[in-house]
């Protein structure tokens, strides 16, 4: 497409959340060098000083909502968020089409390896500089070095490659299909949405996020614990953690400190591990790239025109595919009787166990049993995936859904922008005004936008 305003100067407005920031834009070139400084801020320093890390993804933030790409560096001079330090990296990449310094990062041996190990699930920076510290430099050798009693440590060094399979959409479709018939049957009514990097137009993920509730207020109550015993019957739940709500008021109002990693939530959640059959994948792969192809050959042949920089026209395709796995698979193993194995969907075969026990102890004692190490070493017709089940009552939900569909830069610029501009706090449990001295409600994700006096952006638009 054409690039816009290439000679006209940009006067950018200051936060992420007030510009449009597209998934794919024109200054890879650069941004892919930030996301290496940012990284290597990010794991040197940890949780101590983020503002390095900080200021390479501001500027990248920027780049990103760009509607050309920049040739001279005097195209920046109106923007704000980038430094000197930064200039200087675009000025080199201009010149010689390269960063020096992301260059000496990415031939930094102990870059990598901290890279490997932060992506063992449960993993932070400051055990993997342990883990280097012994002598380590293979997932092999923290596996058998390290013993955790951290349920999250076990599964994501024992199903460590399975974890870091980026998540395909179809995947993530089948996952979503499949949760949504255990909920429809449990709650009739519920809503529920794929959020994350899914609904910002993401083609893969490190995970599924799905946001869960009902549109009367106390409804959702309850129906946690009862979905996850649901999973759990039908073999298709690994193992997990569920985490009780402890939302108060005050939260709505009571300032806290943002960390590098966002700002927790107070939601009832689920954050655990589920099996998909690896045919979804398989299938996927080749179905989808034919689907892709016909369809924007189609859509290039009767519009004269080629792939967009927003094109989302195989998001359709691979959401359908998905979910027509999910019924072609459930359908195979309940005719061939093999329910145990596969992930069993059809609404039939769902299976809730109703014993003695509250549906608390049972989830609480769900998985217990089964030991990652061992079972890792099997062979298996699926692949782990994580999936995060959060769940918010509705007066909540339009502000938890902006919050879990983030990026998590979007969400930090907002929370910014709202206290600096407004006087008013955001969280994913609702927006208060200082000034007033009240929250502010929203019944649509338009309103959260139109509270906070901003743009409305939809989601596939706040990839800062
Ligand atoms: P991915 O999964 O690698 O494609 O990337 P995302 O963007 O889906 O990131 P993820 O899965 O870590 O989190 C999804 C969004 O939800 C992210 O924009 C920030 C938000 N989020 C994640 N964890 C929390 C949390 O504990 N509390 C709140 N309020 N938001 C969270
Ligand atoms: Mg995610």
């Amino acid at each position: 497409p054409e690039q816009e305003g290439s000679r006209s100067e940009l006067l950018l407005a200051e936060y992420g959340c007030q510009r449009a920031t597209p998934l794919k834009h024109w200054n890879e070139k650069f941004t892919n060098a930030f996301e290496v400084l940012e990284k290597h801020a990010d794991l040197r320093e940890g949780d101590n000083d983020y503002s390095r890390s900080l200021a390479f993804r501001r500027a990248a933030c920027v780049l990103k909502s760009l509607p050309f790409c920049i040739t001279r560096i005097e195209q920046l001079q109106n923007t704000l968020n980038i430094g000197d330090h930064c200039k200087r990296i675009i000025q080199e990449i201009i010149e010689d089409g390269e960063s020096s310094e992301a260059q000496k990062i990415l031939n930094d041996p102990w870059f990598h390896k901290m890279k490997l190990f932060t992506s063992i699930f449960g993993i932070g920076p400051s055990h993997s500089k342990d883990f280097i510290q012994n002598g380590w430099s293979t997932i092999k050798e923290a596996q058998k070095g390290y013993k955790s009693e951290d349920w999250r440590v076990k599964w994501g060094l024992s199903f460590h490659s399975d974890l870091t399979t980026p998540v395909l959409r179809s995947e993530a479709m089948y996952i979503q299909h499949i949760v949504e018939k255990h909920l429809n049957r449990i709650l009739p009514g519920a809503i529920m949405t794929v959020t994350g990097g899914f609904r910002r137009g993401k083609e893969t993920g490190h995970d599924v996020d799905i946001l869960i509730s009902h549109p009367v207020e106390d409804k959702i109550n309850g129906v946690l614990p009862r979905l996850i015993n649901s999973l759990e019957c039908s073999d298709i739940l690994l193992h997990g953690r569920w985490e009780r709500c402890t939302f108060t008021p005050e939260v709505l109002y009571r300032k806290s400190k943002l960390t590098q990693r966002g700002q927790l939530d107070h939601f009832e959640k689920w954050i655990g591990i589920l099996k998909v059959p690896r045919k979804v994948r398989e299938q996927s792969k080749t179905d989808a790239t034919q689907d892709w192809k016909s369809s924007v050959a189609s859509k290039a042949k009767t519009h004269g025109e080629n792939t967009a920089v927003n094109d989302d026209s195989d998001k359709t395709e691979d959401m359908t595919l998905g979910s027509r796995l999910g019924d072609e698979i459930s359908a195979k193993s309940c005719d061939n009787g093999s329910t145990k194995q596969m992930s069993s969907v059809s609404n039939e075969s769902i299976k809730e166990v109703h014993t003695t026990d509250s549906y608390e102890d049972k989830v609480l004692k769900a998985g217990i049993t089964v030991d990652p190490y061992d079972l890792c070493k099997e062979d298996h017709d699926w692949i782990a995936r994580r999936v995060d089940l959060i769940i918010s009552p509705i007066s909540q939900y339009y502000y938890a859904l902006v919050g879990w569909t983030g990026s998590k830069q979007f969400n930090r610029d907002a929370r910014t922008y709202a206290e600096r501009k407004h006087n008013m706090m955001l969280t994913s449990h609702g927006l208060y005004d200082f000034t007033k001295g009240r929250s502010i409600p929203a019944s649509s994700e338009k309103e959260v936008f139109d509270n906070l006096q901003l743009p409305y952006y939809d989601p596939c638009n706040r990839n800062c």
